[in-house]
């Protein structure tokens, strides 16, 4: 379908807190796979995150903390386009073009604003409701035509297609934008809460307990997979038998996962165990992934202004191609540019 375009990977992360497990799993660690094979844009993307009130100290901490996750992380700014979207000015342009090209009945078809608003929806901010026209502008910005994402973001890129779809259509450009196609990695596409295993795994959960942060301590993982929920039955033979057991299902999964196996194996080895000794298990093998990463996050978050040189650097690529790109949608859609 986009066989006419340069192949160009967009993602973004928002600057609300520390990244957790879910993020490393469900998607970062395949921004750095990804950087091997295509071009690569990573944008920390602080305008998604001020669709619920920030507090400025915080947010800018967290842009700076979001930086060198993504560098400890194995991100290479060298190679890949890394910077904050606010500092880009055409995305919001673009995105205000794009709530003019979206309908009211797609973003109501949006499950994520349901959640996120949840019963005060009338209370909710209008950046809420249109985050996926900003989501649809971040990627077509660039026409990038892959986006790693995780599971949950699926419906917002379906969004996106939609928008890519009738813009070409409307200004009969048929091939101006590409259709991005979502890269969802298959094996574990959703990490869950370690406290409700039908929740997603997220910055903004209340308790710390129901998520491992890149920045835990070894004690801290260890605490938390200890106090992560489970049932009193052991470990199953066969997937089947997981269906009702989300929590059991959650732990097994990530554990196959980082070890780099898969849940059918390790049922087939562990069958029969309690989890209090598998919990063992897997906090080794998180201990072993994370913390490495957590150390170098702690190095780099001391260097502001290398971190701000690397933010700065990556600014000032993305602007070169977001202000053509954006010149060319201003001259389609019949503005006159001087
Ligand atoms: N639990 C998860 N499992 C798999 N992937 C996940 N992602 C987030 N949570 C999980 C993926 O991580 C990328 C960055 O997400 P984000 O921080 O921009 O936004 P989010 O999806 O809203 O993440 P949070 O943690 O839930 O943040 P808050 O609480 O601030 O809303 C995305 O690709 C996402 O799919």
């Amino acid at each position: 379908m986009n066989k006419n375009f340069k192949q160009v990977v967009f993602s973004g992360v928002q600057p609300t807190g520390s990244l957790h497990l879910g993020n490393y799993l469900g998607a970062i660690k395949n921004f750095v796979e990804l950087q091997k094979k295509m071009e690569c844009i990573y944008c920390i993307v602080d305008l998604h995150a001020i669709t619920v009130f920030q507090n400025p100290k915080e947010l800018k901490k967290n842009i700076l903390e979001t930086t060198a996750e993504f560098i400890a992380c194995g991100l290479d700014f060298k190679k890949s386009i890394i910077f904050n979207q606010s500092s880009v000015s055409g995305h919001a342009e673009l995105a205000w073009i794009f709530n003019c090209i979206s309908r009211i009945g797609w973003m109501n078809r949006m499950t994520q604003f349901k959640e996120k608003a949840g019963s005060n929806k009338e209370n909710a901010s209008v950046g809420l409701y249109v985050y996926p026209s900003l989501m649809a502008a971040d990627i077509l910005l660039y026409k990038a035509t892959h986006v790693p994402v995780g599971d949950d973001q699926k419906q917002h890129l379906e969004l996106v297609r939609n928008i890519a779809q009738k813009f070409n259509n409307d200004f009969k450009s048929s091939n101006f934008f590409p259709i991005p196609e979502p890269l969802i990695q298959k094996k574990l596409s959703r990490v869950m809460s370690l406290r409700d295993g039908k929740k997603k795994m997220s910055k903004s959960e209340e308790s710390d307990y129901s998520r491992i942060n890149l920045q835990d301590s070894e004690d801290e993982i260890r605490k938390k997979i200890k106090k992560a929920k489970t049932d009193s039955s052991p470990i199953p033979g066969t997937i089947e038998e997981l269906k009702d057991r989300p929590e059991a299902l959650n732990l097994l999964s990530i554990y196959s996962f980082v070890i780099n196996s898969t849940i059918e194996k390790t049922l087939n080895t562990m069958k029969g165990r309690e989890f209090s000794k598998f919990k063992n298990d897997l906090s080794d093998a998180l201990v072993a992934t994370i913390c490495p990463i957590g150390k170098k996050i702690k190095n780099l978050k001391n260097d502001q202004s290398y971190l701000l040189k690397i933010l700065h650097e990556g600014t000032e690529r993305a602007n070169s191609i977001a202000e053509k790109n954006l010149d060319k949608v201003k001259e389609i859609m019949g503005f006159v540019l001087h």
